[in-house]
């Protein structure tokens, strides 16, 4: 029971877009003059099992959802709803009487209705398998929910011609969004865009291929989802699982991202591995890939928004990301699509602002249907020429020798890795890049000096300037020819032999992980500025342009918790990169030393290490999992900030992170225990290593000890977990003063960890709410106990 409360508490404080409804009443039949009300806890009327309950969802501040969710569960998952465009006012009332059922605002107006066609009404009832049925005098079913689904379909429902699936909007707004699948009167299922706001489709973009044979789409008792024929038979299967409906509950959803998944749970929290996994059948979503199936030809924006750009993610959901240059409209919905950063060129005739401009290179990137100039035959450098000439053009692709130039908004956005060679080149104004133009305003000033200035002694002082000048310039050409395929991101490419060199023969071991070992160098053109080397030691299958392309990634990332990363070496064999050196080591060597460092300051990096995690996990333009986040893996700057290193690398070293199956990354101790399963990998593995890390930062011990007197304390996460249900967080705090004296710092550290650490990765925090529970901006609940805490 108090498990449960705290479960509640925590989606209470964690999920406050849904205030549920809490009240663990079984009802059969609703009989008449029955009602509820919206308010944040009033009852809803649930399923002989409890199952499924009917009543409000409170969304945001906005009102009320009339709508059916899944209330075993812990999420519990809306899957109808009657209001999705017209959210219900506090104070709003459903009321079943002889004449139908009527949800009515506040004011007593009549909001929406159904069974209200002259037949009386006998009873209601919320059925186990989520249907919401009207039943008349003659025990005939008036009205079912299941004949007017949302976005979901549930065992033993079905769509007949004619009738649709529409998606959310996003993932907290309910409303109808940009995507439906419509089972035609032809007979084919049909997945579309919706011409927002009006119902139209816009474009066909995955189809059943059961033309003149479908009659409907069935979701049938034992989990199978197929388009079956008039006389009954299967004719197309989309999805099936062999687990059985009564150890798991089913539902398949058209996503607000467009893809139609079928997702099942288990029912007993005991076999829980937590949360909804998807079933993909032929392991393949529908669409297989978004990203390049949906292409809009006459109008539209894509898969993604306008100015944005799909790339299929983990779980092959699709990821909407903006070009360089570009930064999203509304960085709470990525499908709304991407502004430009800066002023177009300018064209009143001013060519010399064509100088301001440079290209990102996106290999593979294509936008479809954006073009409005093409030429054949041109080489590459022809092609950005012709961009920079015509102020209209944003981007251009390149392909062998064709150029298509591009104006906004760029449309049907994708990146696709089996693409034929093409790339996208952006045109980015300069001041909105990293790389830096003060070298071209040197010069621009030198040669004005030299036209203008005569005088001998000027003359001299100049011949030296212009010597020195010839040297920057040729040492910035020699940079030039390893910088050449990483535009706009002051990322160097580094021969070996360079590296070799910086290393003094790689003689200097700065530490050794599971990637590779770390070498201390210096590079002589860069002021003689300290770096770290990381060789890398697991070879490479893939082709070379996989790895520059995570390179790439991680160079796009600019973050002040996280290590920068300088370069790379991409030669025959060798592997290596290139880090900015962090002056005061690891946290590993800062904490577990037998003088604890300073409690705020430890507060300060647990918070630091947050932020990066989160800008990992939501901020960046490609999303990066970690994978193996411990104390040796965070560096200290000079100023003692938290800086994540050896980011990005599990996507190089090719871990398959939306399956389990082999190659389980991370270290003992940190790896969360999905790993040990079969259920995909997310950004929660990170937060379970983040929590484990915390506790190790708040005790100032390892999180296994296994020479620890008293065998209660070897495991930190259950000691601590123990000493926390006891309340005696003092005895794991030992003689830290400092600390000792924040106990309330230190009990709300604690909380926050175990709820990291949960065994089901759906309870967990995101970090973004780790960061806010830190900070303060948002109470923690009380955490419920882990579970099963890893034994080792
Ligand atoms: C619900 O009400 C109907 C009509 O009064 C009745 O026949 C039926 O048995 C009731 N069902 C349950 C489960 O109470
Ligand atoms: C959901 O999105 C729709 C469409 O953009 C918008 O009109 C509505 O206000 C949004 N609702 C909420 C609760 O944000
Ligand atoms: C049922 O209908 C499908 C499609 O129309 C057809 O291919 C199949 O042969 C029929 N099966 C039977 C048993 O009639
Ligand atoms: C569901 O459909 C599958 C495939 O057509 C079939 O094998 C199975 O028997 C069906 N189950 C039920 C309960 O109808
Ligand atoms: C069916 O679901 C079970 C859940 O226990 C899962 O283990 C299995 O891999 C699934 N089968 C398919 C074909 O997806
Ligand atoms: C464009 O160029 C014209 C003429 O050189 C200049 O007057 C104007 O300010 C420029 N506009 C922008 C936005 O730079
Ligand atoms: C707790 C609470 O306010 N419950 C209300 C729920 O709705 C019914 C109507 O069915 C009211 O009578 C209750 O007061």
């Amino acid at each position: 029971m108090a498990l449960a409360t705290s479960y509640i508490l925590y989606f209470l404080l964690c999920f406050p877009m849904i205030l549920l409804l809490t009240t663990a009443q079984a009802q059969t039949n609703i009989s008449l003059g029955s009602s509820l009300i919206a308010i944040n806890n009033n009852m809803s009327w649930k399923s002989p099992l409890g199952d499924f309950a009917f009543g409000f969802q409170q969304i945001g501040k906005d009102g009320f959802l009339l709508a059916i969710w899944f209330s075993n569960i812990p999420q519990q998952t809306i899957i109808w709803s009657a209001n999705r465009d017209n959210l219900a006012p506090m104070g709003s009332k459903v009321e079943l009487t002889e004449f139908g059922l009527f949800l009515k605002g506040p004011a007593g107006d009549v909001m929406w209705s159904r069974g209200n066609t002259g037949t009386s009404v006998a009873y209601a009832a919320m059925l186990d398998t989520g249907n919401f049925v009207l039943v008349d005098t003659n025990l005939v079913n008036l009205w079912e929910s299941f004949s007017e689904p949302t976005d979901t379909l549930l065992p033993t429902q079905t769509l007949p011609q004619g009738r649709k699936l529409v998606a959310r909007y996003s993932e907290m707004n309910y409303s109808t969004g940009r995507f439906f699948l419509t089972m035609q009167t032809d007979g084919n299922l049909v997945l579309y865009t919706r011409k927002v706001p009006l119902d139209a489709a816009n474009t066909g973009y995955w189809n059943s291929k059961t033309l003149h044979d479908g009659h409907l789409l069935r979701f049938n008792q034992s989990g199978f989802i197929y388009v079956e024929a008039e006389n009954g038979t299967a004719v197309e299967i989309l999805s099936s699982n062999a687990s059985s409906t009564t150890d798991f509950y089913h539902r398949a959803t058209l996503e607000f991202d467009g893809i139609f998944v079928h997702y099942f749970h288990p029912k007993s929290s005991s076999t829980s591995s937590g949360g909804w996994s998807m079933i993909w059948y032929s392991s393949t979503p529908i669409p297989p890939n978004i990203c390049t199936s949906l292409t809009e030809v006459g109008t539209g924006s894509g898969a993604c928004g306008f100015n944005s750009y799909c790339r299929l993610g983990p779980e092959q959901r699709p990821n909407c990301l903006c070009p360089s240059g570009y930064s999203f409209i509304d960085s709470n919905n990525e499908m709304k699509g991407c502004r430009q950063l800066a002023e177009a060129q300018n064209c009143s005739g001013d060519s010399h602002d064509a100088d301001n401009f440079y290209f990102d290179a996106m290999e593979n990137v294509d936008f479809p249907y954006s073009d409005y100039e093409d030429f054949y035959p041109m080489d590459e450098d022809q092609c950005r020429k012709a961009c920079l000439g015509d102020c209209f053009c944003v981007a251009v692709i390149f392909r062998r020798s064709s150029c298509w130039k591009l104006q906004n908004p760029l449309r049907n956005g994708r990146a696709d890795s089996e693409g034929d060679g093409g790339k996208a080149l952006i045109k980015v104004r300069k001041d909105y890049s990293t790389t830096k133009s003060e070298k071209k305003h040197i010069s621009a000033v030198v040669l004005v000096g030299i036209s203008v200035i005569s005088s001998s002694v000027l003359l001299l002082l100049l011949a030296t300037f212009l010597v020195l000048f010839h040297f920057k310039r040729s040492a910035r050409v020699a940079q030039a020819q390893h910088t050449q395929s990483m535009p706009g991101m002051n990322l160097q490419t580094f021969r070996y032999e360079e590296l070799e060199k910086a290393t003094d023969g790689f003689r200097e071991q700065l530490g050794r992980g599971a990637f590779g070992t770390v070498f201390q160098g210096v590079l002589s053109f860069d002021k003689g500025n300290l770096v770290a080397v990381k060789k890398l030691e697991i070879m490479m299958k893939e082709g070379e342009q996989e790895f520059e392309a995570e390179v790439s990634a991680i160079g796009h990332t600019h973050h002040k918790n996280l290590v920068r990363l300088i370069g790379f070496c991409n030669e025959a064999q060798h592997r290596l990169l290139v880090y900015e050196y962090m002056t005061k080591g690891s946290l590993a060597s800062f904490i577990f030393r037998p003088s604890r460092p300073n409690w705020h300051q430890r507060t300060q990096i647990a918070l630091g290490i947050a932020r990066g995690l989160f800008y990992l996990h939501e901020e960046c333009s490609t999303q990066i999992i970690h994978c193996d986040i411990k104390p040796q893996n965070i560096l200290l700057d000079e100023n003692f900030t938290a800086r994540i290193s050896d980011f990005g690398l599990a996507k190089i070293l090719k871990m398959d992170q939306t399956r389990t199956a082999t190659g389980i990354r991370g270290t003992k101790g940190y790896v969360a225990p999905e790993w040990f399963k079969n259920v995909p990998i997310t950004v929660k593995v990170d937060v379970y290593s983040y929590g484990i890390l915390l506790l190790e930062l708040i005790c100032c011990r390892k999180s296994f000890e296994a020479d620890a007197k008293d065998e209660s304390k070897m495991v930190l996460a259950d000691w601590a977990y123990d000493c926390y249900k006891d309340g005696k967080l003092y005895i794991l705090m030992e003689n830290d003063g400092e600390a000792m004296s924040d106990m309330k710092m230190v009990e709300k550290y604690v909380m926050v960890s175990i709820w990291c650490i949960q065994e089901d990765p759906s309870i967990r925090p995101t970090m973004k709410k780790v960061i806010q529970m830190l900070e303060g901006s948002i109470e923690v609940p009380i955490p419920p106990n882990p579970s099963s805490i890893l034994s080792f």
